[in-house]
């Protein structure tokens, strides 16, 4: 946990913090008879949840989560809140909001990850999708609005419970109605809402039906502050308020005018937990993994992290690595890229083939390459952390290369972890880039070739340039880690609160 957490509570002030997400901090993992395992009660993975998990323990904050399945449903029956502690001692005030299994089925696959999720990647292919219709609308108004709702509604009675003015964190694009809905209610309260992901040109919004649209625009325009990953994100949603809703904005100051308050839009990276990563990076769990790694590890090893996700760009990586393979014969029997996959969203069509073309271009290229127990590509589809704090302790060349992204973290845990002054190949649409771009290979994500030679000039770059450009990373995630990330949202409420 960051250093940081007793100066949160002074920072906020006499105010009761409300956390508003769709995942819990935490989950219940069942027992499991055969190995012997109790039931635990364990803190959520991923950058988010720690990320704010730090906020809501040390300020004894509320987080009302959306139960997704049978083990939150447990959780939420322990009391509305409940006074949860997790393994690692703990403890969190959470209140389960429990929409029906169509509903959250509506809100969450037809509505936020299919349509939400691509429109702010620009993954359709236009020409054929998305097809909008009457389903569309149905699980917006069923699905979405509903969820939303549902938790709007828990937050307004959560705050006028609260003795202390609430101070309201709504997180992603699963929750855009809700400031909208609690401002219709309660006027006063302090509102902010942090986007993770990338906010699309609004040319590409018009994609959506109107109401779609603009209720989105107008749901998020209920908060005080608008926080986004980058500056990119920030002109877009100030452009799409004035060219999709023809509001007034304030280019420079960041401001819109919407119904008689002044909402600022603001860009806040979000990043990791340096000295925490570091200490977990050095664990005995990931030592262990290293050396099962240093077992089989090439001379020059390339590496990548992601989730299957479309949006990571997966199969131009491996395009470009074969075009670098073409072009380096030198190279052969020395590299290999190991492609760490984490499996995601399984549920959707989409994305259960696109795993399938992942694994049918890598098999492909090592047909084509192989020869003397050399295998150029090495696939693991798995979840083990520590194995890809092992992998990030080893790589010569770190490639991030996704279509579109918010920030990727990957890219700044990445070269924290490395031991070998590795380079960061990096696309200019990782949200990493504004910081990290002057100190990484930049590619543009969709440019094979152009991500073929940076492969291989961080392969052959001179140690001193390595060991340049890695500190200069180091130096700047560290400069910038999650405690700034947290301080800098609150210093700007604090304007707000007056
Ligand atoms: C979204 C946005 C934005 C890695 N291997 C495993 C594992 N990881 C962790 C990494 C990292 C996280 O997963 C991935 O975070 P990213 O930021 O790279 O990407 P998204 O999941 O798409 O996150 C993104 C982020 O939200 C935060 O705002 O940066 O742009 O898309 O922390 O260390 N986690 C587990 N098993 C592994 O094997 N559980």
């Amino acid at each position: 946990m960051p250093a940081i957490q007793p100066d949160l509570q002074q920072m906020l002030g006499n105010v009761q913090p409300i956390v508003v997400a769709n995942r819990a901090p935490l989950a219940l993992e069942a027992a499991d008879v055969f190995r012997g395992t109790p039931e635990r009660l364990v803190r959520g993975a991923g950058g988010l949840v720690t990320a704010l998990s730090s906020l809501a323990a040390s300020t004894h904050a509320l987080w009302v989560a959306v139960a997704r399945d049978d083990s939150d449903r447990a959780l939420a029956a322990r009391g509305d809140p409940a006074d949860l502690v997790t393994e690692d001692g703990l403890t969190y005030r959470v209140s389960f909001v429990q929409p029906e299994p169509q509903a959250y089925d509506l809100y969450y696959s037809s509505i936020s990850n299919p349509l939400l999720w691509f429109i702010q990647h620009y993954l359709w292919d236009l020409a054929r999708e998305p097809i909008v219709d009457t389903a569309t609308r149905y699980a917006w108004r069923e699905g979405y609005l509903r969820v939303n709702q549902m938790v709007a509604d828990r937050v307004i009675a959560q705050a006028r419970a609260s003795s202390r003015p609430a101070l309201v964190f709504v997180e992603d694009y699963q929750l855009y109605c809700v400031p909208g809905m609690v401002r219709a209610v309660l006027g006063d309260v302090r509102i902010q809402h942090f986007v993770h992901i990338p906010w699309p040109t609004p040319q590409y919004w018009t994609i959506l039906p109107t109401p779609i649209r603009d209720g989105i625009l107008q749901g998020l325009l209920g908060a005080d502050v608008v926080g986004f990953q980058t500056r990119r994100d920030v002109r877009n949603f100030l452009f799409t308020c004035e060219e999709n809703l023809g509001l007034v904005v304030d280019l420079r100051g960041r401001t819109v005018l919407y119904e008689g308050r002044t909402v600022r839009v603001r860009n806040y990276p979000i990043s990791i937990d340096v000295d925490g990563l570091l200490a977990q990076a050095r664990s005995d769990e990931v030592l262990a993994e290293e050396a099962l790694l240093l077992s089989w590890r090439p001379e020059k090893l390339i590496l990548r992290v992601d989730r299957t996700d479309l949006s990571k760009n997966i199969v131009r990586g491996f395009l470009a690595y074969e075009r670098m393979l073409e072009n380096h014969h030198e190279l052969h029997g020395t590299v290999q890229f190991w492609a760490y996959l984490q499996p995601s969203r399984q549920d959707i069509d989409d994305y259960r083939a696109y795993l399938g073309s992942v694994l049918s271009i890598a098999a492909r290229i090592n047909r084509q390459f192989s020869r003397g127990g050399w295998t150029p590509i090495r696939v693991e589809v798995d979840d083990v952390w520590a194995r890809a704090l092992a992998g990030y302790r080893q790589f010569d060349v770190l490639l991030v290369n996704p279509i579109y992204d918010g920030m990727n973290l990957v890219a700044k845990e990445g070269v924290v972890c490395n031991q070998r002054d590795g380079v960061l190949v990096l696309s200019e649409n990782a949200g990493s880039h504004e910081e990290l771009g002057d100190f990484a290979l930049s590619v543009n994500p969709f440019d094979v070739d152009e991500t073929a030679e940076a492969l291989y000039l961080g392969l052959m770059m001179d140690p001193v340039q390595k060991v340049a450009r890695a500190e200069r990373i180091r130096e700047t995630v560290r400069a910038a880690d999650i405690t700034r990330w947290i301080a800098l949202q609150l210093q700007d409420l604090r304007e707000v609160i007056g």
